[in-house]
């Protein structure tokens, strides 16, 4: 790849304002865009440590380094400047430093301005993505790009061989996958699920309701939130533990790319915020989702209007089980009498979700949007 001084440059701005979705999300787009669109891509993180901890083989300390071709920059530690930028992705309003902006309304062809926003199905996405939002004070273009469920959207993140990676992790794969982490495949019978979620979701009672079941579960849940409240409900440090019909090994928090494999190994998965929430969305397994929280019950509202489009399909059973679970679970209420309803949806449910990602996949992906949305605003 030619360095970036040679190439027209996009500068995307990431703040971690918390947990990984800032960086998760940012890493991907920078990464689809050089990678798959031939781009030279400087990613501004203000936290490279939140990144260190998806791509482990990076130096958190490193004021910039290379990483798969991206130029990834600590923010805190230098002053960026637009002269060789073509285009700037503000992610999630992150804000672009007050010199910067200055620095581009005093350049002759200033870098196109793109605010990346937050991921929602809410039907009024379809009309703000791509609307202009000029800079109040000075002559600077900028838009709003908007991911999402519809073709009228900015779409979702996807590597282009992501599906086909997916669909040839098979039996012995999968058997590999477990066994890096000192397991034997589990029986065919056993229910795999793992569980990512913030520290308010109802986890004693799903771990109630999955010991009580009559089939067995073997739940991988990685280092996080909610590893407090399962070794409460277990009342051990230990990192294997059951009860009843119910196994649980704690994982190490998984780079990003053997998360994926996660997804991919168990036959449901619980996600939260927004990246492991789409990457679970292409998985084409079951899950249940938990919003990151809003103040203002934005996540409410996201959940349901996602929920309306995810279970348009199934049966209408299912899709009661499905919608009832994934509301109290992400609203923290009891979801021990729900489970059993979960369950039983899981086999109409498995060739929905598999069947939703084709339909995904068929909408566009994000960051070729994202090219093409350029591609038409600087002609
Ligand atoms: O960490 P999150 O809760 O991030 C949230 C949301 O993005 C939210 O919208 C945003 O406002 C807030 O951050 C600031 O959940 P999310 O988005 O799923 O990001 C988690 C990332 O961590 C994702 O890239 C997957 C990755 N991950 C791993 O790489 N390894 C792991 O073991 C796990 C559990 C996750």
């Amino acid at each position: 790849m030619a360095s970036a001084a040679s190439k027209p440059v996009w500068d995307i701005f990431c703040k971690v304002v918390d947990n990984f979705g800032d960086a998760g999300v940012c890493w991907r787009v920078a990464s689809l865009l050089h990678l798959e669109h031939g781009l030279a891509v400087r990613l501004w993180i203000d936290r490279p440590q939140t990144l260190r901890a998806l791509r482990p083989d990076m130096d958190a300390d490193a004021p910039r380094q290379q990483l798969e071709g991206v130029e990834v920059i600590d923010w805190s530690k230098s002053s960026p400047d637009p002269a060789s930028a073509t285009v700037v992705i503000e992610a999630f309003g992150c804000g672009l430093p007050d010199g910067y902006v200055t620095a581009m309304a005093g350049l002759p062809r200033p870098p196109l301005w793109i605010v990346l926003d937050y991921l929602s199905a809410e039907s009024w996405v379809d009309s703000h993505h791509g609307l202009a939002s000029p800079h109040p004070s000075l002559a600077l273009p900028r838009w709003y790009f908007y991911p999402g469920f519809t073709a009228a959207t900015g779409g979702l993140p996807r590597e282009r061989d992501l599906l086909s990676r997916r669909d040839a992790f098979d039996v012995r794969a999968r058997a590999g996958f477990f066994s890096d982490f000192g397991m034997t495949v589990p029986d065919a019978a056993v229910l795999t699920v793992s569980l990512f979620a913030y520290a308010d979701a109802p986890v004693a009672d799903l771990l109630s309701a999955l010991a009580e079941d009559s089939s067995p579960t073997l739940l991988l849940v990685p280092a996080g939130a909610v590893v407090p409240a399962v070794k409460a409900f277990f009342e051990t440090t230990a990192d294997q533990t059951s009860r009843g019909n119910l196994e649980v090994r704690l994982l190490p928090f998984l780079p990003q790319s053997r998360y994926d494999e996660l997804l991919w190994a168990t036959d449901l998965n619980f996600v939260r915020g927004e990246d492991s929430f789409v990457r679970a969305q292409w998985a084409g397994k079951p899950m249940v989702w938990q919003p990151y929280r809003q103040d203002d019950g934005a996540h409410q509202r996201k959940l349901e209007a996602f929920m309306q489009r995810y279970t348009a399909d199934l049966d209408p059973a299912a899709g009661a089980a499905v919608t009832a679970f994934t509301a109290a679970w992400s609203a923290g209420a009891p979801v021990r009498a729900l489970w059993p309803a979960l369950r039983a949806a899981r086999g109409e449910w498995a060739r929905n979700a598999l069947g939703w990602s084709r339909k995904l996949a068929d909408l566009g992906e994000m960051s070729a949007k994202l090219v093409e949305f350029v591609r038409n605003k600087v002609k």
